[in-house]
């Protein structure tokens, strides 16, 4: 008998963001996010407002859609679809004292249809979705009133929506907002670049809101779950020389703070020495610091690639990647996209993550962006995937390495279960989904779904809970 090292119950499914799939974008009474003026993604100039050649207006109409989308996430058998809510359909300006019904109703929806299939809903309460007027008027996350309103809307969340889903992820990514402010902070970013000192008031503020969020489910949802979000980045020397192991060590301490303060409560050392060497001197209340002590009850992360580092200023300089940069690893293949494929940096990030924090872990994200060509095979239309099957396969076997290494994982939602419009370059043709969805970049396309190769694949991985991986 084949034998698996996935525990019983592990949770399998897939993951979307509101502003990638939705579309609808000022339907219902939604208020315009960030996300509606950039429409060519997060290195892309802004608009002033909404243009028709910003693809994420339509996303691939889940708004309409969500019934059938779901449905199809059912046939493959998932047993967890993590979604996002789009802060500007629950409070449009994010100003506002009482929350939009409309928008509301629309996630009762979705959960209606995701409690008929059986499927665990996890949802992100901000995946860089930061309503516009918030960036306009207030400067985004640099301004301390955002806690205020940020607080309100989660306690709207977990009012209405406590008792319908457990598990609960605050900010998508958190650690990407000193790279990708105006994306991950509704930080508008003036020439020159936004000033660090503010920044950092912006990361204290999120963080500050993070912990609040989670203080406030343990009162008003006592059974929801609450977990941070970060983006893994396994980072290799590029040499076996010390100073670049010290190089290793310094950009790995500008990720992995987000998770110690989530999970330890406080500020670790390293980063107290950061701000001093930079003369940022933080706002920082008495109430931040005791906010501050609302630990997550788990840690998730998205994972896609790995980079080098190196002290070495002549071999530096940023290589592609998810958002943020480093040194190219030679050892590496890269996709089409230059994110540098590594399956076992996978199951290091499980273990350093385990061993740091001991806290269950979620992976939310993972996945290849790809170029698919829709084909006829036996008469029906599909992509015959092999190269996701491939990526998955990979990662999968690690994941299961790590199960084997003792690290505690809940469960694995891989990005972009069905295609969407990509976060850094907000095109269609970068795509990630076991669902073609007939959707160009040139905005074109029937918005017809079809099952790709890997739809039947992974419906095999969940349905034997990973023993017909390949190792
Ligand atoms: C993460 C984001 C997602 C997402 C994914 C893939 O950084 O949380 O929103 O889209 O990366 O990135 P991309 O769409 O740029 O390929």
């Amino acid at each position: 008998m084949t034998t698996t090292p996935f525990p019983d119950g592990f949770l399998w499914g897939g993951a979307t963001a509101a502003n990638q799939i939705e579309g609808a974008y000022d339907e219902d009474g939604k208020g315009y996010s960030v996300q509606d003026v950039m429409p060519r993604g997060i290195s892309g100039p802004r608009s002033e407002r909404p243009t028709p050649d910003n693809l994420k207006l339509v996303g691939i109409d889940h708004y309409h859609r969500y019934a059938e989308d779901i449905a199809l996430f059912a046939e493959m058998g998932f047993s967890v679809y993590r979604f996002s809510i789009a802060w500007s359909r629950i409070f449009p300006n994010g100003d506002e004292t009482e929350p939009n019904e409309a928008g509301l109703a629309f996630y009762d929806r979705v959960l209606d249809e995701l409690e008929k299939h059986g499927i665990e809903p996890l949802v992100t309460i901000s995946h860089y979705e930061t309503p516009l007027h918030l960036a306009e008027q207030y400067g985004g996350w640099t301004n301390r009133a955002l806690i205020g309103f940020y607080e309100r809307y989660a306690r709207t969340l977990f009012e209405r929506f406590g008792s319908r889903v457990k598990y609960w992820l605050t900010f998508n990514e958190i650690n990407s907002l000193l790279h990708a402010p105006f994306m991950s902070g509704g930080i508008p970013i003036p020439e020159g670049g936004v000033p660090e000192q503010q920044l950092y008031q912006a990361m204290h503020h999120e963080l500050v809101a993070s912990a609040r969020a989670t203080r406030i489910a343990r009162e008003v949802a006592p059974e929801a779950r609450v977990g941070c979000m970060v983006l893994s980045m396994p980072i290799y020397p590029l040499s076996p020389s010390p100073d670049d192991a010290v190089a290793v060590m310094t950009a790995d301490h500008g990720n992995l703070v987000y998770g110690d303060v989530h999970t330890r409560g406080a500020y670790p050392g390293y980063f107290l020495r950061t701000l001093r060497e930079k003369g940022i001197e933080l706002d920082i209340t008495d109430e931040d610091r005791d906010d501050l002590t609302n630990t997550v009850d788990f840690v998730s992360f998205s994972y896609y690639m790995s980079i080098a580092e190196t002290a070495d200023p002549e071999k530096r300089g940023s290589g592609e990647g998810n958002i943020m940069g480093g040194v190219p690893n030679p050892t590496l293949e890269a996709s089409e996209w230059g994110w540098q494929i590594d399956p076992v940096g996978l199951r290091l990030v499980l273990n350093q993550f385990w061993d740091r924090w001991q806290k269950p872990l979620f992976i939310v994200e993972n996945g290849l962006g790809a170029r698919d060509q829709l084909v006829e095979v036996d008469g029906e239309k599909t992509v015959v995937d092999d190269y996701r099957i491939q990526y998955l396969n990979d990662h999968l076997v690690q994941v299961g390495e790590a199960l084997e290494d003792g690290v505690d994982v809940l469960g694995y939602t891989s990005w972009g279960c069905i295609d969407i419009v990509s976060a850094s370059t907000a095109q269609l043709s970068k795509r990630y989904g076991f669902i073609y969805v007939d959707r160009d970049d040139d905005g074109t396309g029937s918005l017809d779904r079809y099952r790709k190769k890997s739809f039947h694949w992974y419906a095999d991985v969940i349905r034997t809970n990973g023993a017909s991986l390949t190792r």
